[in-house]
């Protein structure tokens, strides 16, 4: 997937005289998630720590982006989006298995783990639990295909080196 991003998005910021940048490579990473509140005019991040998009929910993820030398013609600043989180009981939160969004933010270590027991097969089969019970956009949720693969590489990825397809 890193490669198809980097060869698709690399051709069209010639096209355009663009510099294209990636969210993996790192670290150190370049911001995206700072990048795409600004361009998305997104306000907070769900619960679970990613991004949350009033239409397309937690079905979203960033291949790449562009640094324009000029704003394009139509170009307009975005609008603050709703919150979508807000009025919601949350069931993101109580639905993780292994309980792996607390206070202390993301323990991705114990995802991994539950990811890599027989008990994890849910996750790995259908995709994360927590990120599933999410009630916005339910139809947008990936295939399963696209699901497996990314639950895959997330998996066996190494702590350092899982900046590139697992981030779906
Ligand atoms: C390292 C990394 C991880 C690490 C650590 C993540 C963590 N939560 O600590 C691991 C491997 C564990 C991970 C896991 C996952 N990741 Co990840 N990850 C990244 C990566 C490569 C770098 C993040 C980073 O350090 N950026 C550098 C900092 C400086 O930039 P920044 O994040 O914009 O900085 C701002 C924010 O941190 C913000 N901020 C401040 N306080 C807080 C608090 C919270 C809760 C948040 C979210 C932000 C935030 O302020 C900063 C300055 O403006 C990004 C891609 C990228 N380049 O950003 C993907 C990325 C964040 N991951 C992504 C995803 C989808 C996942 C997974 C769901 C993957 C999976 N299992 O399938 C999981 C679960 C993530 C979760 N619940 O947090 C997506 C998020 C898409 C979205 N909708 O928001 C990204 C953007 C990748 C992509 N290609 O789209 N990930």
């Amino acid at each position: 997937m890193d490669r198809w991003s980097k060869r698709t998005i690399d051709a069209l910021a010639a096209d355009l005289g663009a510099i294209a940048f990636y969210p993996f490579g790192g670290p150190p990473y370049r911001p995206f998630l700072a990048w795409a509140r600004r361009a998305e005019g997104l306000r907070s991040p769900s619960p679970l720590g990613m991004l949350i998009h009033p239409q397309h929910g937690l079905w979203h993820a960033y291949r790449g982006a562009m640094a324009l030398p000029y704003v394009p013609d139509g170009w307009e600043a975005p609008t603050a989006a709703p919150i979508p989180c807000n009025g919601c009981a949350r069931p993101c939160l109580q639905t993780c298995p292994v309980r792996a969004f607390g206070a202390d933010g993301y323990n991705a270590a114990a995802c991994r783990r539950h990811l890599a027991s027989p008990a994890g097969q849910a996750c790995m089969e259908g995709g994360c639990l927590a990120r599933r019970a999410c009630p916005v956009a339910p139809h947008l949720s990936y295939a399963a295909a696209q699901t497996q693969f990314h639950m895959q590489a997330f998996r066996d990825a190494g702590a350092a080196a899982t900046a590139g397809s697992a981030g779906t």
